[in-house]
């Protein structure tokens, strides 16, 4: 890997407002590659119009409470699904409708201009009828694919979010854009209805933003100790809906690959469980797996991720398939 290659990425909105052009621009980096599409092993990369699925790397790592490293996680998480089965649980192939593997967005410059790469390249997924699969890097690269969905004209939708923390304080060390504060974007200036789920480690002051929004839980020792106990989203709650699994909402035994591991988390049933009842009667419109941040020569928690993200679009696709009277 001693040459220069590139990583490509989709350009910020331009003046006239236009969110992406046609074409990419390239920006030179050495000691890097391109990363491996999503289970490429199994399935040759479909074109963008017609896959179902825009897998899209976002590299961004910015605002680092704990431990650093989700720079590094889309790439191990792709190179991790090489060793996937075809089939996820239930026996759902969801390559088949076909996986586009984005170009990595270009995660050099201020947040507010990574998010709107982000957004764009999500942007470009939805234009292509497909369901965008954001990777990440640290949860704030969920606003960028939020804020896509948002402006879209689709139906109203909600956020089912998997997490040990609520990522709900305005603001956390003088930084709104923080990871720490990606959900009181979404809820205080994006307005979306919100479904937390696994949380464990808050603070008071986000207790009361869950209140003032109605926001929706099931922490993770509730869960715990009285099981899911019928329909985990109230029947108002939007029938379309956008999952963001934080990895820190599994385990930390299951997943040390993180940030901010924490015990008392789920283990893989249980969260295959609650997906399942989450899910249930929903039109899943985009998803995304953040905050992975390997750790070199441990195989384990990238692969964990990349069964994981396999799995949400095996439900999506299953979600979408019902939806469409399929
Ligand atoms: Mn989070």
């Amino acid at each position: 890997m001693g040459n220069p290659s590139f990583l490509f990425g989709v350009p910020p909105p331009n003046e006239n407002g236009l969110l992406y052009a046609q074409a990419v621009f390239v920006v030179p980096v050495m000691n890097t590659h391109p990363f491996p599409p999503f289970l490429a092993s199994e399935y040759p990369p479909a074109e963008p119009e017609k896959a179902f699925f825009h897998i899209i790397p976002a590299p961004f790592e910015s605002s680092v409470s704990y431990g650093g490293g989700t720079r590094s996680g889309p790439e191990a998480l792709l190179e991790a699904s090489q060793q996937l089965e075809a089939w996820t649980s239930g026996h759902v192939s969801p390559g088949e409708a076909g996986f586009y593997t984005a170009p990595a967005v270009v995660c050099e410059g201020s947040a507010e201009t990574v998010l709107a790469r982000i957004e764009a390249a999500v942007a470009r997924a939805l234009d292509c009828g497909a369901v965008p699969v954001l990777l990440g890097g640290e949860h704030t690269v969920t606003l960028g694919a939020l804020r896509a969905l948002a402006a879209g004209d689709g139906a109203p939708f909600g956020i089912v979010q998997i997490d040990a923390h609520a990522d709900l304080r305005p603001e956390y060390e003088g930084n709104p854009l923080s990871h720490a504060s990606v959900m009181h974007r979404a809820v205080a200036d994006l307005h979306l209805p919100l479904a937390q789920f696994g949380t464990r480690d808050y603070c008071r002051e986000e207790a009361e933003v869950r209140r003032r929004y109605g926001v929706v839980w099931r922490d993770a020792d509730d869960l715990a100790d009285n099981g899911l106990q019928g329909p985990l989203l109230p029947l108002n709650f939007p029938k379309d809906i956008y999952i963001t699994f934080d990895v820190d909402g599994f385990d930390c035994s299951l997943m040390p690959a993180t940030g901010t591991p924490s015990p008392g988390g789920l283990f893989w049933h249980e969260a295959r469980r609650l997906l399942a009842n989450a899910v249930s009667g929903r039109r899943i419109v985009g998803l995304d797996v953040v905050e992975l941040a390997p750790i070199p020569g441990l195989h384990a928690p990238n692969f964990t991720a990349a069964k994981l993200a396999h799995h949400l679009m095996g439900l999506a696709l299953a979600s979408r398939s019902r939806a469409d009277g399929a």
